[in-house]
Order: C-alpha cells, then sequence, then structure tokens
C-alpha cells in the first residue's frame, strides 16, 4: 500500500511539475536532473531517404533534391498521442523534438519562413500536436534546433555539412532570425524544458550568450544546452556514456539505432546496451537523451517501440534506483556504477566477471545499516580497514543489471565521489592503437581508443581505419601484472582472428591465440606477468568494432 501511495505522489510530481515555471534555471535543471531519462526525436521530410538528416543534403543528394523532399512529406500515420505514449511506456520523462535541423527545415507553422511543413502536402503544425499530447500526458517537452543553418540564404556556410562558404551573407540578420523563431516557438508550445541548440559553427560565446539572454526574456527558467557557441546549463556528450561529472550539468544524446533520422533496417541497440547507457549515464550524474527518428509515414519503428517498452518495464521494477537520484558517491568502475538518493546507495553492477561478486567500497563516513538486493536476497558487508567488502551469491546476479541496495544511517548526498577498485587491470590505463587513437566520427558513431577500456561495452568503441593493414591496441598497465584471463567485446562478428601479446625486452610473445570474438569472448590461458599487452587483429571481414577489451586476473 505504502508503495503504491509513494508511486501516485511520484508520478503526479513529474505530470504536473513540468507545465508549471519554475523559479528559476536551477531549479528547472533540479526537475531535469531527477527525471534523468528523455526522448529525442529527429524526424523532417529527409525519412522519405532514409538517410541522415541534415548532413545527406549536397552529399547523397543535391541540395535541390534535398530541398524539395518536402513537397512528397505526407506522414499520414502521425499520431502525436501514440509518440508521446511510446515515450511514456519507456518510463521517460520528457521529449525533444527537431524544430530544425541543419538543412533549415522548419517542423511548424513559422511565419518566418515559407520552408516548413505548412507548405508540404501534409500541411499540420506537427509541433503544435506533439505540444498538446505532452500537456495531455504530462511529459516535458523542449525543441531541438540547429544554430547552424545550411539552407538559409544569411547564413555564412553551406552544404555538403557546411563545408562551402557563401560568397554573400548576414550573420546578424541570421542571428534576428534565429532569435525571432526561438521566441516564436516557446511562445507557441511553451513553457518549454529546454531549448537544444546544436552545432554552432560561426557563432561565437557572445553571439551564443545573446541567443539565451533574448529567449530567457520570453521564459525566465528555460534550460539551454551548451551548443549555442557559449557555455549554456549543461553539457552534452553525444553517443558516448559522459564521464563522471557532478560539478556541472550533462545529457548524454544517444541513438537507439545507428542513425539520428529514420534509417530503413537500422540494428537497433539491445536491451542490455539500451539500459546500460541510462544506467551508465544516471552513475556519472548526467541523464540519457536516447533518440528514434520516426518513419516517413508518421510511425516510430516497431522494433524500436519494443526495446522502448522493454526498457520501460525494467524502469518500473527499478526506476527508484535511477529517478530523482545523483551519481556516486562511488565513482564509475569496469564492472558498474553507483546512484545514491537520500540515506540510500544503489550499486550496479552491470558486468561481473567470476563467480561470486566481491566488491570493495571505501567506508563513506556513515554507518551501513541494511544491504539487500534489489530482486531481494542477501548481502554481505564487512568492514576491513578504511572500507567496507560487499558480498553476494553468485546465482543472484542478474541479467541486465544487479542492484545491492545499501541504507545508510545518515544522508549521502553531499560525500565526495571517491574511486573504487575494477576487476579489469586494463582499466583507464595508458593505451595506443594503430588507428583513430585521438577520436572521430565515423557515420555518427563517435570513435576513439580510450572507449576501449573506460568500462562502456555498450556505447562508444574503437573502429580500426579501413586502410590499417594490421590493427592492434596496446596497454600500458605501469608495472608487470598477472593476467590470466580477457574478455572481448565486439559489435557483430566480424574479427575472424586475432593474438593477445605482450612485451618482452623487443620483442611480441604470443600468449593466447583466437578465431572469432563476436559480442562477448571470454578467454582463458596460463597466467602471464606483463606490464605491456596488445591485442593484435589478425583477419577480419568489414568493418570491425570493438567496445571493451578487460585483462583479469582470475
Ligand atoms: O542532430 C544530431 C547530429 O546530426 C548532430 N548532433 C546530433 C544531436 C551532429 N552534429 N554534428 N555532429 C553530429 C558530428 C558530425 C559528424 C559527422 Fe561527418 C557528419 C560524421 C559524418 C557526417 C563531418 C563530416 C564529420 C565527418 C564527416
Amino acid at each position: 500500500m505504502k508503495k503504491i501511495i509513494v508511486l501516485v505522489i511520484s508520478l503526479s510530481f513529474f505530470a504536473c511539475k513540468n507545465e508549471q515555471k519554475f523559479s528559476s534555471v536551477e531549479a528547472r535543471l533540479e526537475w531535469w536532473k531527477d527525471a534523468r531519462f528523455g526522448m529525442f526525436i529527429h524526424w523532417g521530410p529527409v525519412s522519405i531517404k532514409g538517410t541522415e538528416i541534415g548532413w545527406s543534403r549536397g552529399r547523397e543528394w543535391t541540395v535541390e533534391e534535398y530541398d524539395t523532399l518536402y513537397k512528397q512529406f505526407n506522414p499520414v500515420n502521425f499520431d502525436a498521442l501514440e509518440w508521446v505514449r511510446v515515450a511514456k511506456a519507456a518510463g521517460m520523462k520528457y521529449i525533444v523534438f527537431t524544430s530544425k535541423h541543419h538543412d533549415g527545415f522548419c517542423m511548424w507553422d513559422t511565419k518566418y519562413t515559407d520552408y516548413n511543413i505548412m507548405n508540404s502536402p501534409f500541411k499540420r503544425d506537427v509541433m503544435k500536436e506533439l505540444s498538446e499530447a505532452c500537456k495531455k500526458e504530462g511529459i516535458a517537452l523542449g525543441f531541438y534546433h540547429s544554430t547552424c543553418d545550411w539552407h538559409h540564404p544569411d547564413f555564412p556556410l553551406t552544404s555538403p555539412g557546411g563545408s562551402v562558404k557563401r560568397e554573400s551573407f548576414n550573420l546578424d540578420r541570421y542571428t534576428e532570425y534565429l532569435k525571432n523563431q526561438s521566441v516564436e516557438i516557446i511562445k507557441n508550445y511553451g513553457p518549454l524544458l529546454v531549448m537544444w541548440y546544436d552545432v554552432p559553427q560561426q557563432f561565437d560565446s557572445v553571439r551564443g550568450q545573446g541567443v539565451i539572454d533574448h529567449i530567457r526574456k520570453i521564459q525566465p527558467d528555460i534550460l539551454v544546452n551548451n551548443r549555442t557557441g557559449a557555455k549554456g546549463d549543461f553539457d552534452t556528450p553525444e553517443q558516448r556514456v559522459g564521464n563522471f561529472q557532478n560539478t556541472r550539468a550533462w545529457e548524454t544524446c544517444m541513438t537507439i539505432g545507428r542513425q539520428w533520422a529514420w534509417k530503413p533496417n537500422d540494428e537497433v541497440k539491445s536491451l542490455e546496451q539500451c539500459l546500460h547507457n541510462l544506467i551508465r549515464s544516471a552513475g556519472g550524474d548526467g541523464n540519457l537523451l536516447f533518440n528514434v527518428g520516426p518513419k516517413p509515414d508518421g510511425t516510430i519503428e516497431p522494433l524500436q517501440v519494443e526495446r522502448l517498452k522493454e526498457m520501460g518495464r525494467w524502469l518500473n521494477k527499478y526506476g527508484h534506483s535511477i529517478y530523482g537520484t545523483r551519481g556516486g558517491p562511488f565513482k564509475p568502475a569496469d564492472w558498474g556504477v553507483s546512484t545514491r538518493k537520500g540515506n540510500m546507495v544503489y550499486l550496479h553492477i552491470l558486468k561481473w566477471s567470476g563467480e561470486s561478486p566481491k566488491i570493495t567500497i571505501p567506508d563513506i563516513g556513515t554507518d551501513i545499516v541494511k544491504a539487500t538486493l534489489a530482486v531481494g536476497g542477501e548481502v554481505k558487508y564487512t568492514k576491513t580497514g578504511d572500507s567496507f567488502v560487499i558480498e553476494f551469491d553468485g546465482k543472484l546476479l542478474q541479467p541486465v543489471n544487479t542492484i545491492v541496495e545499501i541504507e545508510y544511517a545518515g544522508n549521502v548526498m553531499n560525500v565526495k565521489p571517491s574511486d573504487v577498485i575494477s576487476q579489469s587491470i586494463s582499466y583507464m590505463k595508458g593505451v595506443t592503437g594503430s588507428s583513430n587513437q585521438k577520436g572521430q566520427w565515423i557515420n555518427h558513431q563517435w570513435v576513439d581508443l580510450k572507449a576501449i577500456n573506460n568500462g562502456d561495452w555498450s556505447g562508444s568503441f574503437w573502429q580500426p581505419s579501413d586502410d590499417d593493414k594490421t590493427p592492434w591496441i596496446e596497454f600500458d598497465l605501469g608495472k608487470p601484472e598477472k593476467i590470466s584471463k580477457a574478455i572481448l567485446y565486439e559489435s557483430g562478428n566480424n574479427v575472424e582472428s586475432f593474438e593477445l601479446q605482450y612485451k618482452s625486452g623487443n620483442e611480441w610473445k604470443t600468449f593466447y591465440k583466437g578465431t572469432g570474438m563476436g559480442p562477448r569472448a571470454e578467454v582463458v590461458f596460463d597466467p602471464v606477468e606483463a606490464g605491456i599487452v596488445r591485442l593484435l587483429i589478425g583477419s577480419r571481414r568489414g568493418t570491425v568494432q570493438i567496445y571493451e577489451v578487460m585483462l583479469l586476473n582470475d
């Protein structure tokens, strides 16, 4: 009974608050942090072609072709309520919808350009319908609005990708256009949760701040992200989970598939990947803005809907360890993360190598009153020196995430975040590789060598260049370590053979040879002691993407 009352209160808290005005940006930001999970929607006439929104203008399609797509845009099955209900079923608390992407097409009835949805065969203001549906269902709403505009004659850069300079332009006049449209959106569909600007290009911090100050005259409590050119209210790691950061708000934006706009037969992240991205974001003290790209007929891909509903079912059971929490007090480790609320700390064990979990956490200065598993089951905790050792039977490990709920005697919200011990010897150690060392965008995925040992095996990955003949990744462990096991995570199944080697003098010695890798390869070998270890990829079919490499001593 008590649970039901708490649920009703928390649901109505979300339902009523988001339509209200807040007393300050800070107050709205706290609501937004409590919400933790939102739906990003990238949609526009380009969905007819199934290529990337904005970026495919002047690239896959000529500018003329791209700019006339709206004449065929007729998403007759669009139902705003249905979208909002999918978001709610997923456990999302807010929606951010593309009012305008870099291609300049406007998805609402704007008086500032004819290049808008009212001049498509559809002739319906989808943003109006969406804002009404959100109000009805108690979901907060914000808009993604591209700072750059490769279609607008006053913007200095044009397609493809803003790489072409216009002969004549007027950035001040364009800034007025951007401000006017932003105000129009807020007045028509607000109060809004957020204006989510993107890709400032020629906007500097003064110009960006000018936009923020301008829209705050209309809605003083509106949130603005960090992509106007100015700093804004929160950071926006893209296509990767942000690092632990509780000194400034942040939100990871990430696609559920591999493209922002709809792509036919796009792959969908597994439920485990989806939830791990959400949980890792919460554990790092950030939000997740998870993107779907609706189809040209106006509906969301059934596969994506199904996945989102699965997330919602998990959140129905375990949402108390996500909503309303803050990241920490323990910093993310390779095995998982922690979240906290009042006197409670939730340890989220996302992957555990070995039999029964045994996790050492520092003493945070207040006693542990109780420790249990969210699924039910006993947890042993033992004080040893400055630490507690948390243990439970490995049979109780859950497929996606095992939550240890620790109740402390005192409030833990102000405890300074501390490091915890990871299982993997290679976790966050020095890493070099044969290609893409510094990170780069490839097909809108962020490819970074550091992704290989950051514990994030669901979001970001490393991808050797196509012309890289012998891809390798090298770990400098700092000192000789005993290694007896490795766990390797690949996207798909394209590695045909690989070797694990260690450096002995100037020579590489192979200590394990594998055929095939796949989503998760756990390999055991005679223990070696080594300070520098590398993974050498032999033959491969197509593009190889590796999420994580863990070296363990079990
Ligand atoms: O709206 C989504 C993306 O379109 C947008 N931000 C999210 C929310 C975005 N803007 N910039 N980027 C993403 C990074 C751009 C990456 C790429 Fe490219 C564009 C990869 C491929 C095309 C530019 C051209 C970089 C490499 C080639």
